[in-house]
């Protein structure tokens, strides 16, 4: 690992650089900065995550996870700059966001799959437990909830295996677990990953509306009218089912419709829509506007989701 006072968003990292730089956090910022562990891995890491908390008194919690696929690495690293400015920013906003709220914050939600693309297929998005002589489930399709009925396949080989039963990865599993031990102190879920730039919530499974769908479609359009402000960045988006497409078995839709958690919302990151062999090889020079307007429609979705 390199020196944590090295780390920057001008490069992407391994996982870990990442694990070192959030434990150095964790001593450099000891009233505000707790690492908690979200889970563990089939091949027995960490799933290693942030808990901010700058006066430790009882505020509501925002949870952001990243990294569920492995080869979405904008997904990382606008999670570390997040973290970075909840520490560091001067700017009121963001301070704000600091201040009245407890962060959860997983980077990577699937480090096997992570370090895989690092060491032997830049491409790969499950997990890294074997079914037979193919490897991996989908991660983003084994959660507890309308599991594998739409929008998943049921073939170990398909980069959308949904697992041969929910929570069958051990990183679902603990995850779940993490988030189901801190619900009645998560208001908000945020999940991110690449690309497309769309922002989405739920349902995934389901043609049909949440309850509260007028709040989401106010928090959407708030947030999708911040994301462009600074560079023009043009997101679109609404239901998972209707705006991308069918898909069961997603974290958001679980933290949504088994947690009490009130909203959830997915982004997918830069670029726009493109080939998919360039989509997940955002430039490494753009990790600071991609996170940068990423931040500004964070900011703008908990002050509307504070309005309702
Ligand atoms: N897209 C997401 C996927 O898991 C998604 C889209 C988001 C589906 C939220 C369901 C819920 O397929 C990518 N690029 O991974
Ligand atoms: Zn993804």
């Amino acid at each position: 690992g390199r020196a944590s006072t090295d780390y920057n968003w001008v490069q992407y990292y391994e996982l870990d650089d990442t694990y070192t730089w959030m434990q150095s956090l964790a001593k450099k910022y000891p009233n505000a900065v707790t690492l908690i562990e979200g889970g563990k891995t089939y091949q027995g890491r960490s799933i290693l995550g942030l808990k901010i908390s700058k006066s430790g008194a009882e505020k509501p919690g925002i949870f952001l996870e990243a990294g569920i696929h492995a080869r979405e690495w904008i997904a990382p690293a606008a999670a570390t700059y997040i973290i970075n400015q909840l520490l560091t920013s001067e700017v009121d906003s963001v301070k704000n966001l600091a201040e009245n709220y407890n962060w959860y914050v997983i980077p990577h939600a699937n480090p096997d799959g992570f370090v895989y693309t690092h060491t032997n297929d830049r491409l790969w998005r499950k997990t890294r437990t074997p079914y037979g002589s193919c490897y991996g489930a989908d991660p983003n399709r084994n959660w507890g909830f309308h599991w594998n009925e739409v929008g998943a396949s049921s073939s170990a080989c398909s980069d959308t295996y949904a697992g041969p039963k929910a929570f069958s990865e051990i990183e679902t599993q603990s995850l779940s677990e993490y988030i189901a031990s801190i619900k009645d102190k998560i208001q908000l879920y945020i999940s991110l990953h690449a690309y497309s730039q769309y922002l989405l919530y739920p349902y995934g499974h389901t043609k049909s509306l949440p309850d509260n769908v007028k709040d989401f479609q106010q928090v959407f359009n708030a947030a999708v009218s911040a994301v462009s402000k600074r560079y023009n960045t043009k997101y679109t988006g609404g239901n998972i089912y209707d705006a991308i497409y069918p898909a069961a078995g997603a974290s958001v839709d679980w933290a949504y419709g088994t947690q009490g958690v009130r909203m959830s919302f997915c982004y997918e990151l830069r670029p726009s829509s493109t080939s998919y062999a360039t989509g997940f090889r955002l430039p490494a020079a753009q990790i600071i506007p991609a996170s940068e307007e990423l931040l500004d429609s964070i900011v703008a979705m908990v002050s509307e989701v504070k309005t309702l």
